[in-house]
């Protein structure tokens, strides 16, 4: 597997470990993602108002839920932002 192939086998990993049977991601779900993926740099994701406004960015349709495209798009806008960090000299 390339590089490439193995990020993409690696994200879809991670939602399904944390989306369960359904493959929806609910507020519960996104919480637990975000303690254990970004606890380090977002370790106020505790409070329950953080949880409640990145999911409601995140749930882009108001179904109630995050799915595989609104989870990709979120990794892909940290990426960018990182990105522009690292480049930034
Ligand atoms: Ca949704």
């Amino acid at each position: 597997m390339s590089q490439l192939q193995q990020a993409m086998a690696a994200l879809i990993g991670v939602f399904h470990k944390y989306a369960g049977e359904d493959q929806l991601l609910n507020k519960a779900e996104l919480k637990g993602l975000l303690e254990k993926e970004f606890g380090d740099v977002l370790g106020n994701a505790k409070d329950k108002n953080v949880v409640d406004e990145i999911f409601k960015g995140l749930d882009m349709d108001g179904s109630g839920s995050v799915d595989f495209t609104e989870f990709v798009t979120m990794v892909a806008a940290l990426a960018a932002a990182t990105n522009e960090l690292l480049c930034k000299k």
